[in-house]
């Protein structure tokens, strides 16, 4: 099953989370995938803010998928499709259109689980944080964690008739929270906040879709505070033919290492597979990149990685550093979450001299 030339070790009681070990949000609905959690210290111990993706229970010859809805009752519509409705087209597990409009087929909100081991986590009963407003009927996404100043800094991905934004939220004691606006507006995602600034300036990686003319590639900008996001520039494209050609996106954070900031971003290819890879940046100058993997440096290999909601995904956006090393936490298959470890010195090596 494992690979043992890849650089990094899976731990062994993957999966850590799965569907199962977390409460509906509602008894009408289904927990369906785990996924992408934001990761963090706080208090001694290991956070994880989860992506929870829930749906209505199946019905028989219908479509169904939860839209948040502040005049519905308990704040949710459930928008019902017959499963031979002419006006309903399936792209992938993941989405589907009718009438000409984008639909999720899942609802995600974001949720804490605490562990002091980093492998045995304890999920909250409840959901964390629920989507609001009119640019989060869809959910909330991808949450990266960062603590800088003395504040948790949490990015997501806000989804919405709207479209896919960067949404942050900011919190000191993971109780009380407060919300920003949208920072990056759509389409946008996978947007992760360098931990210190860099040459007096905070640093933050996105990735915009072009449509027609460019692609999903990742950006960097920079900003005085945080709130406020400008100097933008594309900092590394896809790679036709290889296992990155469709879409790129940033993990979590970069990683201060002494040849520079270590990323870690996922890349998926045209069969939408995702794996990992490395970016490494100028410690001085985040808009340069020194150099960048050309193999994966993890794959979709186990089992739980190939199959589930979506299979042949490895996608990361939450670590912890310790010394030389590096603890991936990932979902798989867009259903369960993972671990792995790896050294930032064998990271670093393998990447091609520059
Ligand atoms: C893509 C996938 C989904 C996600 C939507 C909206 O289709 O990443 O998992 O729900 O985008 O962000």
């Amino acid at each position: 099953m494992h690979n043992m030339k890849e650089l990094v070790q899976r731990f062994p009681q993957n999966p850590l989370l799965q569907p199962g070990d977390v409460r509906p949000s509602r008894p009408d609905m289904v927990v369906e995938c785990l996924l992408n959690p934001g990761v963090f210290r706080y208090q001694g111990k290991i956070g994880l803010l989860l992506r929870v993706a829930e749906r209505p229970r199946p019905e028989e010859g219908w479509v169904c998928t939860p839209i948040l809805d502040p005049d519905s009752e308990g704040g949710i519509r459930i928008l019902r499709i017959r499963q031979d409705d002419p006006g309903l087209k399936f792209t992938d597990p993941r989405i589907f259109e009718y009438n000409g409009r984008g639909y999720l087929t899942t609802l995600s909100h974001l949720r804490l689980a605490w562990s002091t081991d980093g492998v045995h986590f304890t999920v909250e009963d409840k959901p964390t944080l629920l989507g609001t407003g009119d640019h989060e009927s869809f959910g909330m996404e991808d949450c990266r964690v960062e603590f800088i100043n003395g504040r948790y800094w949490l990015t997501y991905t806000a989804v919405s008739d709207f479209g896919v934004g960067v949404g942050l939220i900011t919190t000191t004691d993971w109780k009380s929270y407060t919300r920003h606006s949208i920072i990056f507006p759509p389409h946008n995602k996978d947007c992760a906040f360098f931990p210190e600034k860099v040459a007096d300036k905070y640093w933050a990686f996105h990735r915009p879709s072009g449509l027609g003319i460019g692609g999903n590639f990742i950006w960097v900008s920079s900003s005085p505070d945080l709130l406020h996001w400008g100097g933008h520039q594309c900092l590394a494209t896809t790679r036709p033919g290889e296992w990155d050609s469709e879409r790129i996106g940033a993990g979590a954070a970069p990683i201060l290492t002494d040849r520079g900031w270590l990323a870690i971003y996922h890349g998926a290819d045209a069969n939408s597979r995702y794996c990992l890879g490395a970016l490494l940046l100028d410690a001085q100058d985040p808009t340069r990149v020194l150099a960048r993997s050309r193999a994966p440096i993890m794959e979709p290999l186990a089992d739980y990685e190939q199959t589930g909601f979506f299979g042949n995904v490895v996608f990361t956006n939450g670590h912890i550093v310790e010394g030389d090393e590096v603890t991936i936490y990932y979902g798989a298959s867009d259903s369960v979450i993972c671990g792995a470890k790896a050294s930032l010195a064998t990271i670093l090596a393998s990447l091609p001299a520059s």
